[in-house]
């Protein structure tokens, strides 16, 4: 899955079943109309794929890899083994141990190697995303004018809100 001809975020994950949760970052950066390519990339399941991949990200003009998995996740950090292109690592929830698993796996990267880790499941894709969008903002005032829009129109939202009593 790609939006544009040249991506420059990669979205991977370690399997189809983490779709339902990653599909929230494909989604804020369609949103924000950020180039960005999207696939399964299993670290134990095709590591050699996964080499090539983190290998050749800075290259193929990537500037972040959001890398989801769950388990004993260790696609993230061994993507950002292999590159360095920042890697936004989001912790799929598991079926037995609810993604904790996930995250202890993604976060205690040894120090030299960095992983940024988000929260667990759909909130840590999207703001996995949003932060893609605030690098990449860094450098292109269109998009931090869209990022400043989208927190002006969240205030908004939220100073709207009434609660039903
Ligand atoms: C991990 O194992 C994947 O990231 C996924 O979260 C988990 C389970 O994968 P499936 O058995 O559903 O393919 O590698």
């Amino acid at each position: 899955m790609t939006n544009e001809a040249k991506p420059l975020v990669g979205v991977v994950m370690g399997s189809s079943s983490d779709w339902e949760v990653m599909q929230h970052a494909c989604v804020v950066l369609e949103q924000f109309g950020v180039p960005f390519e999207a696939q399964v990339i299993s670290a134990h399941r095709m590591p050699d794929d996964m080499f090539t991949y983190a290998e050749s990200a800075r290259a193929r003009g990537l500037r972040a890899i959001i890398a989801g998995a769950g388990g004993a996740a260790h696609l993230p950090g061994m993507i950002a083994a292999k590159t360095i292109v920042p890697v936004l690592g989001v912790p799929v929830p598991s079926k037995y141990l609810r993604g904790e698993d996930s995250l202890l796996s993604i976060v205690q990267m040894p120090k030299g190697v960095p992983v940024s880790t988000f929260a667990i499941g759909e909130a840590g894709a999207a703001n996995a995303a949003l932060t893609a969008v605030a690098m990449l903002a860094a450098n292109d005032d269109a998009l931090a004018a869209q990022l400043e829009q989208f927190r002006l129109d969240q205030t908004a939202a939220a100073k709207a809100m009434i609660l039903p009593v």
